[in-house]
């Protein structure tokens, strides 16, 4: 087994949003590269997507343990109750990958409708600081009250550069940076550590979502270009997070070859 492999072994990860994209691929990347004996929370609104993942993943890595929670991380309440929820060999989370997060519509103030704007709100920012304090506790209880664990905030270059027609989305993703630079200044005495991962273009259900379900509209976005692929970020977290434990992948930028910034893209033909 790889060095990483055998850092990760043993440990529990909980991955919101890991019915699709980002988050799916991070949880069978976590199982390719640690088949022995991890543990995986997987969280998400759709839990028969999670119960197929977690068959295939034991399937392939009988090793694995899998627990599917089905979870809205913008409903407080479901969130508050998780960790107590959790059975025994689950409750010890070692590494929180907070992922869950979507964009809705293109629309510009004051065309934005108020459903919109509380989703990605209550989700992208609401959701992630809730499930962050409900997991917070237990990984500052370890190591004799020093701490243990790894908080890892999926952001995007939309928290860094914001564009027309994603005012709300790229607010929720500069609330998301900022979140993380606090708390990782006020955990500075302990051994948590809080990793930032902002990608760029990633071809996953995002635009689906964003255009309601129209896949045309959804493919248009990534006309010309070859964007990441849900896999090419999985392996960035599972990078991060195997690093030897002094060593903290704070922030991290990933674009696919084509594209500078949010929105200079360089379009085949
Ligand atoms: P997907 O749409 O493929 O996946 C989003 C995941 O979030 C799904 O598993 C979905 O599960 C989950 N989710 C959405 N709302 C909730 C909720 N209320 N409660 C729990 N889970 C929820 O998109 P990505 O994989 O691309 O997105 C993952 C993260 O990456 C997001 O935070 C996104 O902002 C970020 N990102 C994406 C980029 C891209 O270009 N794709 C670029 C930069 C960042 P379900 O619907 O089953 O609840
Ligand atoms: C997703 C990237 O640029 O589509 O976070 O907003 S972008």
């Amino acid at each position: 087994m790889s060095a990483v492999g055998k850092r990760l072994s043993g440990k529990t990860i909980l991955i919101t949003g890991a019915s699709s994209g980002i988050g799916r691929s991070t949880a069978l990347e976590f199982a390719r590269t640690s088949p022995d004996s991890l543990k995986l929370i997987l969280t998400a609104r759709r839990i028969d997507r999670l119960q197929e993942l977690a068959a295939e993943i034991t399937k392939e890595y009988p090793g694995v343990k899998v627990h599917p929670v089905q979870l809205d991380v913008s409903d407080p309440e479901e969130v508050r109750k998780l960790p107590m929820s959790l059975p025994d060999e689950f409750k010890e989370v070692d590494v929180l990958v907070n992922n869950a997060g979507l964009v809705k519509g293109v629309a510009k103030a004051p065309e934005i409708a108020e459903s919109d704007i509380s989703t990605m709100i209550s989700t992208n920012v609401t959701g992630l600081i809730n499930m962050t304090q409900a997991i917070l506790p237990s990984m500052l209880a370890r190591n004799n009250g020093a701490g243990a664990g790894d908080i890892v905030n999926i952001g995007s270059i939309a928290g860094r550069e914001p564009y027309i027609g994603g005012s709300i989305y790229c607010a929720t993703k500069a609330a998301v940076r900022s979140f993380t630079e606090s708390l990782r200044k006020e955990l500075i005495a302990t051994r948590v550590r809080v990793i930032s991962i902002d990608p760029g273009q990633v071809e996953t259900e995002f635009s689906v979502v964003r255009f309601y379900g129209d896949q045309e509209k959804a493919k248009g976005v990534y006309a010309g270009c070859e964007p990441l692929t849900p896999e090419d970020v999985a392996e960035i977290i599972i990078f991060a997070v195997g690093r030897r434990e002094n060593v903290v992948l704070a922030d991290s930028l990933v674009f696919p070859n084509h594209q500078a910034s949010a929105t200079i893209m360089h379009r085949r033909g």
